[in-house]
C-alpha cells in the first residue's frame, strides 16, 4: 500500500479537538488492509461462483447447510491468518480521546476485539461464535463427528455461525445501542463501508438528522458521499493514524 501524503481538512481537526461525543461505524473496508476480502470483491477459488448474498441467508442454510458451513469455515481460515491493521489500532487509541465513544461494526471478523477495542457494538454478529440453529444459544464445544455442519450436543439440530444473515433481524440490544450512538454523537465516522446494507446504512442519516457531522473514510465514492460533511478518500489504515497523530 503506497503511503500517500494525507491532507486532513484543518477545520475537521479543529472540530475533533473541541467535541466530546463520537460514533464510528466500520465495514469490510477497514479489514481490507488486513487481507480480509470485502463483501463486494470477487471471492477466490471455490467460492468465486457464489454471491455472498446467496450464501448468507437462512434459505441457503436450510437448502444446503453443509455448503454454507464450509463457506464460513473457509472465511474463518482466511481471517485467522489476518492481523488487525493500523486502522483497527488507531480506533483503539481514538476510544480514549472522547468521553463518549461508540464503535459500531458491521464486520464479523473479530479484528476490532483482537486489536484491543473494548466497547464494540457488533451489528451482524461474529464469525468465530457458533450457535444452535434451533435454540439460538451459543455453543462453545461439540463432539467431533463427520457431520457437516456439526450438531448441537443438546438438541442435535445443526450448528451455525452466530452471524446475522440477510432477512434476519439484527440483535435488538446491539441495534438499539447503535441507534442511541447515532442520535447523540457530534461526529459520526463511516469507515470502509459501501453504506448499502440496511438498517446499518440508515444510521449516518439519523446522525445527520440529529445535528452531527458525518465523516466518510473510503478510497471510493459511495451512496453516503454526497451527504457526508467530509469525504476522506484514503485507505483507513493510512488516514486514521494521521488523524490520531493530529489529535494527540
Ligand atoms: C434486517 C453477516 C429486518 C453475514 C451481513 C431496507 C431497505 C432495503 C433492504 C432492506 C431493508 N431492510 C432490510 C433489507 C434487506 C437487507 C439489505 O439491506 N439488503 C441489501 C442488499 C439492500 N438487510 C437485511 O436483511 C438485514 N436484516 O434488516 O432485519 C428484516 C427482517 C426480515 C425481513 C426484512 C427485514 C440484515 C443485514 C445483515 C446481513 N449480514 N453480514 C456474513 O458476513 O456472512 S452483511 C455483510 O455485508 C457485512 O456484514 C456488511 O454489513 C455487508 C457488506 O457491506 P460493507 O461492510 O460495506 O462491505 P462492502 O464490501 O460492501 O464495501 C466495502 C467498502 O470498503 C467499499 O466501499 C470499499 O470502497 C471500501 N474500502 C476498501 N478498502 C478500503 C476501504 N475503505 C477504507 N479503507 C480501505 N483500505
Amino acid at each position: 500500500m503506497s503511503i500517500q501524503p494525507i491532507d486532513l481538512p484543518p477545520e475537521l481537526v479543529k472540530t475533533l479537538k473541541a467535541i466530546h461525543r463520537v460514533a464510528v461505524m466500520t465495514g469490510a473496508g477497514i479489514s481490507a488492509e488486513s487481507g480480509v476480502p470485502t463483501f463486494r470483491e470477487a471471492q477466490t477459488g471455490l467460492w468465486s461462483q457464489y454471491d455472498p448474498q446467496d450464501l448468507a441467508t437462512p434459505e441457503a442454510f436450510d437448502q444446503n447447510p453443509g455448503l454454507v458451513w464450509e463457506w464460513y469455515a473457509w472465511r474463518r481460515g482466511l481471517i485467522s491468518q489476518s492481523q488487525p491493521n493500523p486502522g483497527h489500532l488507531a480506533l483503539v487509541q481514538m476510544e480514549n480521546l472522547f468521553s463518549q465513544f461508540d464503535l459500531i461494526t458491521q464486520n464479523v471478523d473479530g479484528l476490532h476485539r483482537r486489536a484491543g477495542s473494548q466497547k464494540i457494538i457488533e451489528l451482524h454478529g461474529e464469525i468465530f461464535r457458533t450457535k444452535c440453529s434451533r435454540e439460538n444459544k451459543i455453543v462453545t464445544s461439540w463432539p467431533e463427528t463427520s457431520d457437516i455442519p456439526p450438531r448441537c450436543p443438546d438438541c442435535n439440530a445443526f450448528l451455525r455461525p452466530d452471524v446475522v444473515w440477510f432477512g434476519e433481524s439484527l440483535p435488538q440490544r446491539a441495534f438499539s445501542a447503535a441507534l442511541e450512538a447515532a442520535k447523540t454523537c457530534q461526529i459520526y465516522f463511516s469507515i470502509g463501508t459501501s453504506s448499502v446494507i440496511e438498517p446499518a446504512a440508515s444510521l449516518p442519516i439519523i446522525a445527520l438528522q440529529n445535528g452531527a457531522q458525518v465523516i466518510e473514510i473510503n478510497p471510493h465514492h459511495t451512496h453516503l458521499t454526497p451527504q457526508s460533511t467530509y469525504s476522506l478518500r484514503y485507505p483507513a489504515g493510512e488516514v486514521l493514524p494521521a488523524l490520531i497523530k493530529e489529535l494527540t
